[in-house]
């Protein structure tokens, strides 16, 4: 038989044993309290989804067109011409991918007319990403637009806004001009807006706009990005919402 004998050290020790056992609780809970309390406070920025701007077949324009067409439009110098012809055929792009309507044309369409058509059609991967996921545009709180070059009045923002029937108050931005960077810029001004504005939903499009943005001389710096680009987008959901 087993007999548990508290004597006057043993009880003080089961107090201390007692107090250190509850001070390691009370400090466990702090720590996780203070967790918690960190992760309600954290800014978290999630991203929702993204879709990426699948121009129609028709806008398709095989190397071998592309090729011809440079050569036809007789802005380039022979120089030029095999410095296109060997870029084009080397850098990856393949015969599906896609150039505006602008460019199909002999001589080429640079009007700000085939531009805004351009624009028009990339916008409908707003339409996708919002009925993806059956999002009222009304909800939208933030929209950023990104583009290269093209710049127009009323500006890409203002165009999504009236098209789409975004509130009259969403923060709007569009960053054009700005190359390729405009892409990372707009991700990280989102980020940082979406830190100051809590529980709200932020929408990017990135877009490419090549209608009236072909280079015509002949740097062979400038003609790389005949190239490289070619028609693209990608709408972006964020949200800080929990
Ligand atoms: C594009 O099409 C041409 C002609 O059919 C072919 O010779 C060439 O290899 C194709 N290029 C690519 C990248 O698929
Ligand atoms: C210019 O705009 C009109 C009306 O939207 C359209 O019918 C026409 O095809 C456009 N022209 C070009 C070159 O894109
Ligand atoms: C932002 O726009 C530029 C110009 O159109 C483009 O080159 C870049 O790829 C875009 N960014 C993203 C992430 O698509
Ligand atoms: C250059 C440009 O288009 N700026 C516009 C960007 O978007 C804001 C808000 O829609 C407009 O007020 C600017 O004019």
């Amino acid at each position: 038989m087993k007999t548990i004998i508290f004597d006057q050290t043993s009880l003080s020790d089961v107090i201390i044993i007692f107090f250190t056992q509850f001070n390691h609780l009370a400090a466990t809970s702090l720590i996780l309290a203070f967790i918690i309390y960190i992760l309600s406070k954290s800014n978290r920025v999630y991203l929702l989804d993204f879709t990426c701007f699948l121009a129609p077949d028709s806008d398709r324009l095989p190397i071998s067109t592309f090729i011809e067409h440079t050569e036809f439009s007789g802005k380039y110098n022979t120089i030029s011409l095999d410095f296109q012809r060997k870029v084009v055929e080397r850098s990856g792009i393949g015969n599906e991918t896609c150039l505006p309507p602008g460019i199909h044309f002999l001589p080429f369409v640079y009007s700000l007319n085939a531009t805004m058509e351009e624009v028009k059609t990339v916008f409908s991967l707003v339409k996708n990403l919002m009925t993806k996921h059956n999002i009222n545009p009304r909800s939208i709180d933030i929209l950023i637009t990104n583009c290269s070059l093209t710049s127009p009045t009323p500006s890409l923002a203002s165009l999504i806004i009236n098209k789409f029937g975004l509130r009259s108050n969403v923060k709007s931005f569009n960053l054009s001009g700005m190359g390729c960077s405009a892409g990372i810029l707009s991700i990280s001004l989102a980020r940082d807006l979406l830190k100051v504005h809590k529980n709200s939903l932020a929408l990017i499009l990135s877009m490419e706009s090549m209608s009236s943005n072909v280079y015509q001389g002949n740097v062979k710096s400038m003609l790389l990005a005949n190239c490289l680009f070619r028609m693209g987008g990608a709408g972006i959901l964020l949200s800080n919402k929990k």
